[in-house]
């Protein structure tokens, strides 16, 4: 496995927070030309900085910052260790509490920083009458998990998905869609990216991981946030995933379509397959951004869809950029966006990981 696609992962997610980030508070698809304008913004300021002139930064949000403390944990324990990351989380929050957090995970931040607790899981398990959370707040920071699982066998990746996952959010919707992001930046990791890809290969595997979750863990209650009544029959991981392959060979596929269909909201069921949707569509050139590579089509494509841009544009890039690689990241983005050095320095530290582990 190369540094580059490992660090392409966690570099591709860091920037898809911070650019996705400036459009979060927008409701409903962005239009194509103010996501444009950023970039260029972006890349303007970074030629000015060869002359001299004051760094441009975009700050990151949750997702990184939580992203951040998974990779961190991983590393210094050499394993999964929930209390410590449970505690990594809560120190996290504590510490800069006004990176965007979503509105319930923070009871559960509290309820961790009591040094009494003893099972890290309860809190979450509490979390909407104990129904648990179905929040993205699992998706958003799982890419580590594939990193660090890669030498194993997918169930030891499904396994820290589940488990990193539920010290906040319990819901099976959550749990599974984190296994869904995980295993799609396992599989991008894997892609020979001198080829085209078989998207229906990737979407095969991607729903014969998911199906048996789905199966053996339906959740007691449905998603019912704002984008999920519109979403009708697609209430499964697995339909959307075939209807994220109904999508690809259509050209004229409308982010309202997207935001009707696969969603654009904070739950997720309605990201995390829309991040799926987001990579596989910019494997080919997009009208309006055809002068973009593809990891830039990602990104850019994945906040058009609108709502949550930060998370869908993390996810995104996480999976874009484990297939891509670090060398296809503009060095104009990767200098605007906080955290990206963090991002190479774990990257790297997860891979040694693999060759030890390997080596054994
Ligand atoms: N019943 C009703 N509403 C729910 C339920 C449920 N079972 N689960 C979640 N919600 P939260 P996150 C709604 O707080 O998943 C930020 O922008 C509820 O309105 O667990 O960590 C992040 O960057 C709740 O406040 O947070 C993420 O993109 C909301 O979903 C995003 O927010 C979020 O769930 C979610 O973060
Ligand atoms: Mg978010």
């Amino acid at each position: 496995m190369s540094l580059s696609r490992f660090q392409g992962s966690l570099v591709g997610a860091v920037v898809g927070d911070c650019i996705g980030g400036v459009f979060e508070s927008i409701w409903g698809p962005v239009a194509l030309r103010p996501i444009l304008r950023q970039v260029e913004d972006l890349e303007q300021n970074y030629k000015h900085m060869k002359d001299g002139k004051k760094k441009h930064v975009l700050w990151y949000t949750d997702d990184t910052a939580m992203a951040r403390r998974v990779a961190a944990s991983l590393i210094s324990r050499t394993d999964l260790d929930l209390k410590d990351l449970a505690k990594q989380f809560s120190d996290e929050y504590y510490a800069e509490p006004d990176r965007g957090y979503g509105g319930n995970v923070v009871k559960v931040f509290s309820a961790l920083a009591n040094p009494n607790l003893t099972d890290v899981l309860q809190p979450a398990r509490e979390q909407f009458d104990g129904s648990g959370s179905y929040g993205n707040g699992g998706c958003m920071r799982i890419a580590p998990a594939a990193l660090f699982a890669f030498s194993d066998k997918f169930e030891k990746l499904q396994d820290i998905s589940e488990k990193i996952t539920e010290i906040t959010h319990s819901h099976p919707q959550a749990i599974q869609g984190a296994v869904l992001q995980s295993s799609a930046v396992d599989l991008a990791l894997r892609l020979d990216n001198t080829h085209d890809v078989d998207t229906d290969i990737f979407i095969d595997t991607l729903a014969q991981r998911i199906k048996p979750l789905e199966e053996n863990h339906k959740p007691e209650t449905k998603s019912t946030s704002p984008t999920a009544k519109k979403q009708k029959k697609l209430d499964t991981y697995c339909s959307k995933l075939q209807q994220i392959r109904s999508f690809l060979p259509r050209s004229d596929v409308t982010p309202s379509e997207v935001e009707e269909t696969l969603g654009n909201d904070i739950s997720a069921l309605g990201s995390a397959p829309t991040a799926v949707y987001a990579f596989l569509k910019a494997l080919k050139p997009i009208k309006g951004i055809e002068d973009r590579s593809g990891f830039e089509r990602t990104i850019i494509y994945a906040i058009h869809m609108g709502g949550d841009t930060d998370t869908i544009a993390t996810m995104a890039g996480a999976i874009a950029g484990a297939f891509y690689g670090l060398e296809a990241i503009p060095a104009s983005w990767q200098v605007s966006c906080e955290g990206v050095d963090d991002a190479k320095k774990h990257a790297e530290q997860l891979l040694a990981l693999q060759t030890q582990t390997t080596s054994l």
